[in-house]
């Protein structure tokens, strides 16, 4: 049965299925920016003659390796490295590296391929690409991080660089690690060079880095909330899964905007605070001593811990904020949502909703905001730091804070824009895929068919 209108669309997501079959995460990322692109086919044939999206859905390099380390007891243990090389048409190829055992070809496809998108929107001269291994880091010791790092990039050192491509963090990977990888990337090159960011403020960081996604989720919320609704942050209840970095700082934005947020999650739970979320206990717990989250209610009077991590769904609250990862948030849980009166959904994570849970959300006018948007601070922020890195010169947290809402305001504008010329006035899936997708498509067709 044909999910396209437009034959050309239809051709191309089916070859993608045929080439890739057996990796849904990678399918679902292009189904989901395909189905967006067809007033675009629609209104520019052009694109069909010069096989634009043809090549878009096909990485222009994907290196797989082995990474080979040595065990605290002495033991030898093997995982597998990626990088996927996906689009280099408006800069050097720029996204993070996830350690988490989930990670293979089509987690790193699906996440290359957004990056793509999100960068472009960011209006930074970067292209897209993705890393990682399926080396877990929960219970590693910091040697055993180390000697996992080092050996990582002694391969990725071949295929990175300043000019080439800059990898930063994500799952998994965190200043510790980029702090373990520039090292051995110095060693090996001899050089000092901007060759990733999300390094420490001691040796080429950039303030706000570290804060930046989670900051930017609530500056495009804000905005989103403002423009759409005449409404703000101020007197929200707001729910955010995940306790990681964007997790941290989205919480903090928020509450510095005004509102409550009520509850955390990792992947085993999460936590309900009706008083609020005491911020500080859980950077104790999560960025001081790598723990899990149910510590929290074991520390906190009046806060309560459930096991399992998506009935986190199930508070109420006026805003909702996925911050873990991909296909948390699927339709059931979109259902309560909406049933419990939620008025936004902005992710922070990468694809946390599922096709399901984003259709009930645009049925009932939840106002959505899709992460190649919302989560764009983060590695927007990694632009800023790349700036500065070239320029041999930092900026102050306050110079860098004020770029990046900036930038997040454009971005919610430029999508929101992009749906009303396109005919779908406030999609912002559809307009943060497209404006996203002109940018890249117009630097493609100016250099030529090389790649
Ligand atoms: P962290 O490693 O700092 O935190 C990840 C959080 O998500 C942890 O609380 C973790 O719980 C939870 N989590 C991870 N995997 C799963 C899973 N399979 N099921 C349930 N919970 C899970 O990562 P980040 O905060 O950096 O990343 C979170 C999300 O944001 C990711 O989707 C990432 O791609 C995205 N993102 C990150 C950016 C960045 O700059 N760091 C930029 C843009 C997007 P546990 O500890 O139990 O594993
Ligand atoms: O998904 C993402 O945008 C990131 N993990 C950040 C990438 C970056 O290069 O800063």
């Amino acid at each position: 049965m044909s999910k396209f209108k437009n034959a050309y669309l239809q051709g191309v997501y089916d070859a993608v299925c045929k080439r890739n079959a057996g990796e849904p995460e990678f399918l679902q990322a292009v189904m989901e920016v395909l189905e967006s692109f067809e007033p675009v086919v629609a209104k520019y044939p052009e694109y069909e003659t010069n096989g634009i999206i043809d090549r878009i859905v096909e990485p222009e390099r994907f290196v797989q390796f082995r990474v080979s380390w040595v065990d605290d007891s002495g033991k030898v243990r093997v995982n597998r490295g990626f990088r996927v090389q996906f689009n280099s048409a408006i800069g050097p190829y720029k996204g993070g590296l996830r350690l988490h055992p989930t990670v293979c070809a089509s987690v790193i496809k699906f996440l290359g391929f957004e990056q793509c998108f999100k960068n472009s929107l960011t209006g930074l001269p970067m292209g897209g690409g993705k890393g990682g291994s399926d080396f877990d880091p929960k219970g590693k010791s910091d040697g055993e991080v180390m000697r996992f790092c080092q050996s990582f990039m002694t391969e990725l050192s071949k295929h990175i660089g300043a000019d080439t491509d800059v990898p930063a963090g994500d799952i998994g990977v965190g200043g510790r690690e980029i702090g373990y990888m520039f090292g051995q990337y110095k060693r090996l090159r001899n050089e000092f060079t901007g060759v990733l960011t999300g390094k420490g403020l001691s040796y080429g960081g950039s303030l706000v880095r570290t804060e930046a996604t989670g900051y930017g989720l609530l500056y495009f919320t804000q905005e989103m909330l403002k423009s759409m609704k005449q409404d703000s942050m101020s007197g929200k209840t707001v729910v955010i899964s995940g306790s990681g970095n964007v997790a941290i700082y989205a919480t903090q934005k928020a509450q510095q905007l005004g509102a409550k947020v009520v509850a955390l999650s990792d992947s085993n739970g999460y936590i309900y605070d009706k008083n609020g979320i005491q911020l500080e206990v859980v950077r104790q717990i999560k960025e001081v001593e790598r723990g899990r989250i149910s510590e929290y209610a074991k520390r906190v009077p009046g806060s309560e811990y459930q096991e399992g991590c998506r009935g986190i769904w199930s508070v109420k609250c006026d805003i909702a904020l996925p911050c873990a990862t991909q296909n948390e948030l699927d339709g059931k849980a979109a259902q309560v949502l909406v049933d419990n009166g939620v008025i936004a959904v902005a992710e922070g994570a990468n694809m946390p909703s599922t096709p399901e849970a984003i259709e009930i959300f645009q049925k009932h006018g939840v106002l959505f905001g899709p992460a190649k948007a919302a989560n764009a601070g983060g590695v927007a922020t990694s632009g800023l730091e790349m700036c500065q890195n070239s320029m041999r010169y930092s900026w102050t947290f306050e110079e860098v804070d004020a770029k990046l809402k900036h930038i997040m305001e454009n971005i919610f504008h430029n999508s929101y824009n992009a749906s009303k010329e396109f005919g779908a006035e406030g999609n912002l899936v559809m307009g943060a895929n497209i404006a996203g997708f002109l940018k890249i498509s117009d630097a493609m067709k100016w250099q030529g068919i090389a790649y």
